[in-house]
């Protein structure tokens, strides 16, 4: 059965708690919830992770080698400093789908540029948790056309 990573980056731990005009009001777990039942519906399963350490999201991402088929990765603020994380996406070889809760070219200069976007199969972002089960549907869709 096709695995997915679903890895959350710095501060995501706070999500539904602050700024809900920015990233809405569901809380993380809520967000896992969304996930799940679209995996449910997509018949595929999914690890569902969050860390606020660069090092341990790089940990995580390589061991989803051999055990995901891909990764939908919401790097929080590391997408837009991280040389690390991306060269843990690119030396992976697991396709990866850079998520965003927020739409993050419609806010401040510094959250236009991502590293991760370099080594991406696809970005999606500004859709709120809506987000996680579109980018499950494209990592789906992804897989089934490289087969
Ligand atoms: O829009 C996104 O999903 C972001 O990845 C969220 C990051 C931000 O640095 C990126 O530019 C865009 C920040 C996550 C912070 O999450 C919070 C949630 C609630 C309250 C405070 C922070």
């Amino acid at each position: 059965m096709t695995s997915l990573l679903i890895l959350n980056g710095p501060n995501l731990n706070l999500l539904g708690t602050r700024q809900p005009d920015i990233y809405g009001h569901a809380t993380l777990s809520d967000v896992e919830d969304l996930c799940n039942a679209k995996a449910d519906a997509l018949g595929v399963t999914i690890s569902f992770a969050q860390s606020n350490h660069e090092g341990a999201l790089v940990d995580q991402i390589h061991a989803a080698r051999g055990q995901h088929d891909g990764i939908i990765l919401n790097a929080g603020a590391y997408t837009h400093t991280s040389i690390a994380i991306m060269d843990a996406v690119a030396s992976t070889e697991v396709p990866t789908i850079e998520l965003h809760l927020s739409n993050i070219h419609a806010r401040e200069d510094f959250r236009h540029h991502s590293y991760l976007a370099k080594v991406a199969v696809g970005v999606i972002c500004g859709f709120g948790a809506a987000g996680y089960p579109l980018a499950m549907d494209a990592m789906v869709q992804h897989l089934e056309n490289r087969a």
